[in-house]
């Protein structure tokens, strides 16, 4: 019995030592220490070994139990010990590395215009509203004295969603609104993407930015848009901004024009910037049509006002001497950061 106990421990520290993992130490446990282990069974034999033998034999398992069980819990935490060592090794942080950049990207030079030109009009007493982007034909055209034959509807120009919904081809929309709800006076400007089915090219996209400004009150005159938007040109391209108006043609402004800023490079003598002209076009104005304003439920005879439209992207170009506006729409941050 003695032997065969003597086997049992020493196969059991065998195992025991050729074990790599903890699953496969407790496995050896259970083999040799589980209820049907081979120390339980020898303890079941007992019924066979002579009564006076039997504390004798008793003692000589324990002791086995208690010596495989000392040499298990010294592997097992040999085993915890060399995985703990292991697992610091490799979580191990080297303060002294420098701290990893946060790298928090640049704004776009669309949008450093835009919040220049909203600084401006803000500073003027006027607020900034934006509205949908998808707007009814109503909005877009026809309450803009645009009616449903002219040119500036044409199909190939708009995208349209059904017969009267539509891509808004301008922000005029947001201005019509603001009027319905009837509250005068209005001092507002609203930016805001727009589309046109236009090829894209070195100055067209088919989804580009407008800031339009729209003013009614009592005895507004073309006096008040021309001081307006001469303030405007002045403090967005330099004090000594010249401004001048040629008449034009709007269907929602009347009279209406287009305005020039005199060339900020040259200062008006002329050259590659302004093509020799000396003059940069910016911005078309107007008038706000009585048509317009009966449309949207304002007396012509005790109100009047004028409005403006001007492409974002044309200022982020002209502004930050970028020659291409296929530039802006790239988001490579190499170019975006130059602003
Ligand atoms: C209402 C009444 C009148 C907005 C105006 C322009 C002149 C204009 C162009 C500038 C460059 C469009 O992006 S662009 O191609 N816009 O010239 N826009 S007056 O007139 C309005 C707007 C709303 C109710």
């Amino acid at each position: 019995m003695k032997e065969r106990l003597e086997q049992i421990k020493a196969e059991a520290i065998r195992q025991i030592n050729e074990s790599e993992a903890l699953d496969k130490l407790n496995d050896v446990r259970v083999s040799f220490l589980g209820k049907k282990g081979e120390l339980t069974a020898v303890l079941k034999g007992m019924k066979d070994v002579a009564p006076e033998d039997r504390p004798k034999v008793g003692q000589l398992v324990n002791e086995a139990r208690a010596e495989i069980e000392r040499v298990l819990d010294e592997a097992k935490s040999n085993m915890e010990k060399k995985l703990r060592e292991a697992r610091m090794k490799a979580e191990v942080i080297d303060v002294t590395l420098p701290a990893q950049k946060n790298r928090v990207g640049h704004r776009h030079p669309n949008t450093i215009a835009l919040e220049e030109v909203e600084r401006i009009f803000i500073g003027m007493g006027y607020e900034v509203v934006e509205g949908p982007e998808v707007e009814k034909d109503y909005y877009n055209f026809e309450a803009l004295n645009i009616p449903a034959d002219h040119p500036a509807k044409d199909e190939q120009d708009t995208f349209y969603i059904n017969s009267d919904i539509l891509l808004r081809t301008q922000t005029s929309g947001v201005q019509v609104h603001e009027m319905e709800r009837g509250k005068l006076p209005i001092r507002m400007i609203a930016p805001g993407r727009v589309f046109r089915a236009d090829e894209v090219d070195a100055t067209h996209s088919p989804s580009f930015h407008q800031i339009e400004g729209l003013v009614i009150d009592k005895n507004i005159t073309f006096a008040d848009l021309k001081g307006t938007l001469a303030e405007f040109a002045k403090e967005l391209f330099g004090e000594e901004t010249k401004v001048k108006f040629r008449p034009h043609h709007f269907p929602f402004t009347e009279p209406s024009a287009e305005m020039d800023v005199s060339c900020f490079k040259c200062g008006g003598s002329g050259c590659r910037f302004c093509k020799g002209e000396g003059w940069i076009e910016i911005l078309g104005c107007g008038m706000v049509h009585p048509k317009v304003l009966k449309m949207c439920n304002i007396d012509p005879e005790e109100y009047t006002g004028f409005a403006f439209g001007v492409g974002l992207e044309r200022i982020a170009l002209l502004k930050y001497e970028i020659d291409d506006m296929r530039l802006l729409y790239e988001n490579d941050i190499r170019f975006l950061k130059q602003f």
